[in-house]
């Protein structure tokens, strides 16, 4: 029976022997690693076991803005997408603790003639697909953000948004946490502190890891990780085309409630929400080198500082309270890399999500479950191979990006 309470002295998930052999192992324990032991398991699939170099989140899991939404650009992106939403709408329930989704609703602004052309053709898209998301204008987005600038005084005016209604934000750590709960429940190892050195094949196909912690054998290998995808593939021997960029943000001090909306800018690379404890989210894009830095810059702070006070003016005196980095992986067309790597039996990538990983965690471990359970890239991943690469059939999702790169 699923319950809601969730007694503080109760453990999350329960510390097991590491076996020397599994059906399947995954490497990173964020909400991608662990949502694929939690399908596995409802698939009947216990023989599982989630490694970690660190503790459970400590990636990108646990250093995204905790943004949900399915406003994509291509059809491919916005199907997948609006299931992740789908099923983060019932994960509570599902998962019997309490995420706290804030479906609120996520505003996309375009300052000139050609942002406002492309959330048109957003617009479109999504609604073909039965996505809620429409296009408004001033007087409207002034009545659903009375805080926000839409006057001529700002340098770039607003001049139209993108309305996505379901979008909204969530308690990331819990979800990491509900998934382990749920994954430990059914019988599933997760093992943090376990870095993964080597990843072994023999004749076409994964064998099994080398790790901090002795040899773990294995039929399937899955690479779920974020800031060392690229590495963790290496590892086996397959090469991604992914370059690592970190990704910035801050929190301000708590302010009273004002603000419930997401609010994106594309053309001042910025985005803002504020959090059920009064805290402003501000985030920008990837800074523009690659890096596997984990540091703050005083750039990003004066630059998205700068960038707020356009949108917000109100907000001048407010004070900033902390501000951090993730790292992310960029693919060439801004598209995931989900599926069996060609020629490598049971090495499977859930990787390159750039910016968009934690919302697509649900449906990324439950597709990726399906795979392994059936064999067979289920039609919902099949656009995201790896050999996409070589065949030039991408999916340029660059435009959708929550501010251009
Ligand atoms: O794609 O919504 C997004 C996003 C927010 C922060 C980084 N990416």
């Amino acid at each position: 029976m699923k319950t809601w309470q969730v007694f503080r002295h109760e453990r999350m998930w329960t510390t097991r022997p590491l076996k020397p052999r599994y059906h399947v192992v995954i490497v990173g324990a964020g909400v991608h690693g662990l949502a694929t032991a939690y399908y596995l398991s409802k698939l009947g699939i216990t023989d599982v076991a989630v490694l970690d170099k660190g503790y459970l989140g400590g990636g990108a899991s646990g250093r995204n803005t905790a943004i949900i939404r399915s406003n994509y650009r291509t059809p491919e992106g916005v199907a997948f997408y609006d299931q992740s939403v789908k099923l983060y709408e019932g994960l509570s329930r599902e998962i019997g603790y309490n995420v706290l989704f804030s479906q609120q609703g996520h505003l996309t602004l375009a300052h000139s003639d050609s942002a406002v052309n492309g959330l048109r053709v957003r617009a479109e898209v999504n609604q073909m697909l039965g996505v809620d998301s429409r296009i408004i204008y001033p007087e409207e987005i002034k009545r659903l953000v009375p805080a926000l600038d839409v006057t001529d005084r700002p340098r770039y005016p607003i001049q139209a948004a993108l309305l996505h209604p379901p979008g909204g934000i969530i308690r990331h750590d819990a979800v990491v946490w509900g998934y382990a709960r749920g994954a430990d429940r059914a019988g599933v190892g997760i093992h943090p502190f376990t870095e993964v050195t080597r990843v072994t094949r023999e004749n076409g196909r994964v064998t099994g890891v080398e790790t901090s912690r002795g040899v773990v054998k294995a039929d399937w290998v899955v690479n779920t990780t974020a800031g060392w995808a690229s590495t963790v593939a290496a590892m086996g021997g397959v090469r991604l085309p992914i370059t690592t960029h970190p990704l910035q943000a801050l929190v301000t001090e708590p302010l009273k409630p004002f603000l419930d909306k997401v609010i994106v800018s594309s053309n001042l690379h910025v985005y803002v929400n504020q959090t059920d404890r009064g805290e402003l989210v501000i985030g920008s894009e990837i800074d523009p080198y690659t890096s596997y830095s984990n540091r703050s810059t005083l750039q990003f702070l004066e630059s998205s500082a700068r960038h707020t006070l356009e949108l917000f003016p109100c907000l001048k005196e407010v004070r900033v309270l902390r501000q951090w980095a993730g790292i992310c992986d960029m693919t060439p067309d801004f598209s995931p890399i989900i599926g069996e790597v060609p020629g490598v039996k049971g090495f499977v990538m859930d990787v390159g999500w750039g910016t968009y990983g934690f919302k697509a965690g649900p449906i990324a471990g439950k597709m990726v479950a399906e795979l392994i359970a059936t064999n067979q890239p289920p039609p919902l991943i099949q656009p995201f191979g790896l050999e996409r690469f070589l065949t030039g059939r991408l999916v340029g999702e660059k435009a959708a990006a929550a501010v251009s790169h």
